[in-house]
């Protein structure tokens, strides 16, 4: 079911005209009310009067996340301190406190875009959330949460943790619509698993995963234990949470709601404009956001975009699931690897599970070195330690061939590798000690 098809499926040129009116709007209201992008209009030596189409926008200054910190807490509110009614923050990986402040026409937006992401699911009034996303400062919980709301679903508030509970509630109330990260989803799954309770013969049929990275492997596996259909969905704190874009049924990429968050791929480096299809660093424009509107942001998430015709009936653009960071790529003796490229080739391994750390150290000599740990299913580490020597000579001959660079592989016992309840972190560099 498409939730708002006015917008969803709005015909192209419609849609345009919309987001170019939004845009100009939105940066003659950043001009007169926020101090500090007047002073980045000016220092380019532009202002809102340059903006005369949509393709203009590429005019306009970039924001980035220095801009954020050198900012925080209240240096990009665009509105009245009165006028917000919530505020959440994120740190994230690379520590920068992130803050969005919303009005109330922001939070009505946030639940449109969200319940637009659940019925992309095929979630609908009759389902019933279980949400497993931390409630809190971090958007995950409550940005489901007003989606669940403003479609009419029946929704279960249990945030993050208590694994045993979340188990026995799933049952108990017939849950049919997951949301929590994947890692997460998994983690349940081995605990259900282990406690004797059949997944499958649960009314769980759906789930809406994201706010970390995750594989197709990862997604075949949540969708085998479970019996369910899991659906990757997007978003940051600082454009507006959970809600940018998500999957629809076709699972051919991610729908962004772009009559609310105009999107442009970059070539980090220089920052020029890249084209449909072309790989980049993902930028967004908030188009309609009151509280802390931002222009250009730099996501640093690395993806490409691709029109063109969904079978669902949407038209918006779709991206890519995302390759990764350009801050968490890894420069490996000058060999640039992202940890999803490491996920992807385990996916070929039979014998593996998709729990792994990459550790990444420098030895004495200067070089550095990648040390993959991987958890092996249940079923092969019992055998015989010569079935084991194949397949850790198997993953390091993979890794090789598809990422160019030499890592040693540990085999490591089931559940070794510690569980996420909310993100989960996969790399960990010790050369930055
Ligand atoms: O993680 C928002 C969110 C909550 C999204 C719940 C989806 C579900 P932040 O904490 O600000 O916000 O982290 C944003 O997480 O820039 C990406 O690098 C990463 N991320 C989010 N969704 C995905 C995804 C939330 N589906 C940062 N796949 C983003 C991969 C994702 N990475």
């Amino acid at each position: 079911m498409i939730f708002n098809p006015e917008y969803e499926s709005m015909n192209e040129d419609v849609r345009r005209k919309l987001q170019f009116a939004r845009l100009k709007n939105l940066t003659e209201k950043l001009y007169a009310d926020v101090p500090f992008y007047r002073r980045k209009m000016e220092g380019l030596g532009i202002t809102p009067r340059d903006v005369r189409s949509l393709d203009d926008c590429a005019k306009l200054p970039f924001t980035t996340k220095d801009d954020l910190r050198d900012t925080f807490p209240y240096g990009l509110l665009a509105c009245p301190r009165a006028q917000i009614e919530e505020i959440h923050m994120s740190s994230g990986t690379t520590g920068v406190p992130v803050v969005d402040a919303y009005t109330k026409k922001d939070l009505d937006i946030w639940g449109e875009a969200m319940a637009r992401t659940l019925a992309g699911a095929g979630g609908t009034k009759n389902d019933t959330v279980q949400n497993c996303y931390g409630y809190g400062l971090f958007t995950g919980g409550l940005g489901a949460h007003y989606g669940a709301k403003k479609l009419g679903a029946n929704i279960i508030p249990m945030s993050s943790g208590n694994t045993q509970r979340q188990l026995m509630v799933m049952q108990a109330f017939g849950s049919t619509i997951l949301t929590c990260t994947p890692s997460y989803a998994l983690f349940m799954a081995e605990e259900a698993e282990e406690s004797g309770i059949n997944l499958r013969e649960l009314p769980i049929n759906k789930g809406c995963f994201g706010a970390e990275p995750w594989s197709e492997n990862m997604r075949r596996q949540i969708e085998e234990r479970y019996g369910m259909n899991a659906y990757d969905i997007y978003g940051l704190t600082e454009i507006i949470g959970p809600g940018v874009a998500f999957e629809c049924e076709e699972k051919a990429g991610l729908h962004i709601n772009e009559d609310l968050f105009y999107p442009e791929i970059i070539n980090p480096e220089t920052g020029a404009a890249l084209g449909v299809g072309e790989k980049g660093e993902l930028v967004f424009t908030t188009l309609t956001k009151e509280g802390t509107p931002l222009l250009r942001y730099r996501t640093r998430d690395v993806t490409f975009l691709e029109r063109g015709p969904c079978t669902c009936g949407r038209t918006t653009v779709r991206m890519h699931r995302l390759f990764g960071r350009t801050d968490d790529m890894l420069i490996i003796r000058g060999v640039n690897v992202f940890p999803s490229q490491i996920e992807q080739a385990l996916i070929e391994i039979e014998g593996t599970d998709p729990h792994y750390l990459i550790v990444v150290d420098r030895s004495p000599g200067q070089l550095d070195e990648v040390e993959l740990q991987v958890e092996v299913k249940k079923e092969f580490f019992s055998d015989e330690t010569r079935g084991l020597e194949g397949l850790r000579g198997k993953i390091e001959a993979v890794m090789k061939s598809k990422l160019m660079i030499s890592v040693k592989v540990k085999l490591v016992e089931p559940k070794t590798i510690e569980r996420s309840m909310g993100k989960s972190k996969r790399v960990l560099d010790k050369r930055a000690l």
